[in-house]
């Protein structure tokens, strides 16, 4: 008897493809790679000031050396050329530029930033800037920082100064990134620089760097080519109720006011929100701090909304007791100015080495609910990625097969939303290189490339590779080809 033939049909292949035309970049910021803290002009930020204080950082570390970008920027680009990246995010040191915040630009500041740009446009890779990464010049911090509105003018003219140094290089720019973190973690937790806890002068700081990010804009157009484009990096919270009862979703309403729409809701749609205002009303004058023409000037059109995202934000209500899961620092002073009583879950135990949750469904539903609420604003992932324990092995590989599965299923989830109609442009793995990871100093891991601090030798972890073929295929390994 013959045997009989099954013929199993295929499976059509999952598409894993991203558009044709997809942005693929890393992302660093100043005062986390670059070092050279007091060279060539550069003065003090908020950032020397904070580390350099005993008790702020994680072993006292600083960012005086931090990966030693400013002088191993060109084998850095040599390095993102093989990895095959098409975009590079940075940061400006805006004390690097423009030493007191005010005043005539410093040319040899500015060089490096010539410099780099000239090496990345000659290696076929996009620069795309950001201007401020969190690091005020110091002497602007002393006249009184982000709750004083001159730091906002301060800026725009910074912003200027950088469009018209680099306008012929750089083709989009970010004005801010992570306003949010600016203002809560640094004039209300005190967690970053300039350690202030202070609920008013957090919301204030949280209207001038909106008001900044709009006279940024104006000031950029004015000097940047027409085909320039301009954008806002907002670390959005995917915010959870941690039940479906009404005093959890009163939570979760509250941490969306505070945490997204402060931003979102001027810049994007020109009025900060009814609830927020309301939810603070005893802490600030919103019409006496929101003068006449702000708004139009904070809700200039933007070509981008960039969106940084890392793990869910789940809450209930409480009584602050449990803010300590909220993923932002240890302090007895809560960053969430006017609902501190709200208490923070991790959404799973699948936890990265800062411990916070793994759950790439959030990056989904953020970008989805952006093109619903905002269907004609292009976005792009600035920051996605995930410090794990990384070493290096007797063969002198770096072997992170978390970080890979992390990479592979965030990209999933942004490759889901752009299939369910999310206009999304591109993706930056935070971060290129291990770096100065803010109040946790070099204990946390987040790069692609693997810095040995004490040799400054850089090794391309794994997942550098893994991403490498990501985008060399312009696609995610199908199941079973990982
Ligand atoms: O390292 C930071 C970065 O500077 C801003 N976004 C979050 C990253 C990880 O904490």
């Amino acid at each position: 008897m013959t045997a009989v033939r099954t013929e199993t049909k295929a499976e059509p292949a999952a598409d894993t493809s991203f558009p044709p035309g997809f942005v693929w970049g890393a992302a660093t910021a100043a005062y986390q790679v670059e070092g050279a803290a007091a060279e060539d002009g550069r003065t003090p930020s908020i950032w020397d000031t904070y580390s350099h204080t005993p008790g702020k950082v994680c072993n006292g570390d600083t960012g005086d050396i931090a990966a030693d970008h400013y002088h191993r920027y060109r084998d850095d680009v040599a390095l993102m050329k093989d990895l095959g990246l098409g975009a590079y995010r940075f940061s400006i040191s805006w004390s690097r530029v423009q030493p007191t915040g005010r005043g005539p630009a410093v040319e040899r500041g500015l060089d490096f930033y010539r410099r780099l740009t000239d090496e990345l446009l000659e290696a076929g890779i996009t620069p795309v800037a950001t201007l401020y990464h969190w690091d005020l010049p110091q002497e602007l911090e002393d006249a009184g920082g982000w709750p004083q509105r001159d730091t906002a003018r301060r800026f725009a003219d910074y912003a200027e100064i950088m469009g018209r140094a680099l306008g012929d290089r750089v083709g989009l720019w970010t004005t801010l990134n992570e306003p949010w973190c600016s203002a809560f973690l640094g004039y209300g937790s005190g967690v970053h620089a300039p350690g202030r806890t202070d609920p008013v002068a957090t919301l204030r700081a949280a209207h001038h760097l909106n008001l900044g990010h709009g006279l940024a804009v104006g000031a950029l157009r004015t000097t940047l080519p027409a085909s320039a484009q301009t954008s806002l990096t907002l670390n959005l919270h995917q915010v959870r109720p941690l039940t479906d009862s009404p005093e959890d979703a009163e939570a979760a309403r509250r941490i969306d006011a505070v945490g997204n729409r402060i931003f979102t809701g001027p810049v994007l749609d020109g009025a900060y929100p009814e609830d927020l205002i309301a939810d603070t009303a005893h802490l600030v004058d919103w019409a006496e701090l929101v003068h006449d023409g702000d708004l139009e000037e904070i809700s200039r059109p933007i070509d981008v909304l960039g969106v940084n995202y890392y793990a869910p934000t789940v809450v209930s209500a409480g009584d602050g007791t449990g803010t300590k899961n909220d993923g932002h620092g240890a302090s007895e002073h809560s960053p969430w100015t006017g609902s501190d009583h709200v208490d923070f879950h991790l959404a799973n135990d699948q936890l990265t080495a800062m411990n916070w949750a793994i759950d790439p469904s959030g990056l989904h539903t953020l970008l989805t609910g952006l093109a619903a609420s905002h269907p004609q604003l292009p976005l792009m992932v600035t920051e996605n990625g995930a410090a794990f324990d990384d070493y290096v092995s007797p063969e002198g590989r770096v072997n992170d097969p978390q970080r890979i599965a992390y990479l592979h299923a965030h990209l999933d989830a942004v490759r889901r939303a752009v299939a369910d109609g999310a206009d999304v442009r591109g993706y930056f793995l935070w971060s290129l290189l291990d770096n100065f990871e803010w109040s946790y100093g070099y204990s946390k891991r987040f790069g692609a490339v693997y810095v040995d601090y004490s040799t400054q030798r850089r090794i391309p972890k794994e997942s550098a590779h893994w991403y490498a073929e990501v985008i060399r295929r312009n696609a995610l390994p199908a199941a079973g080809q990982e």
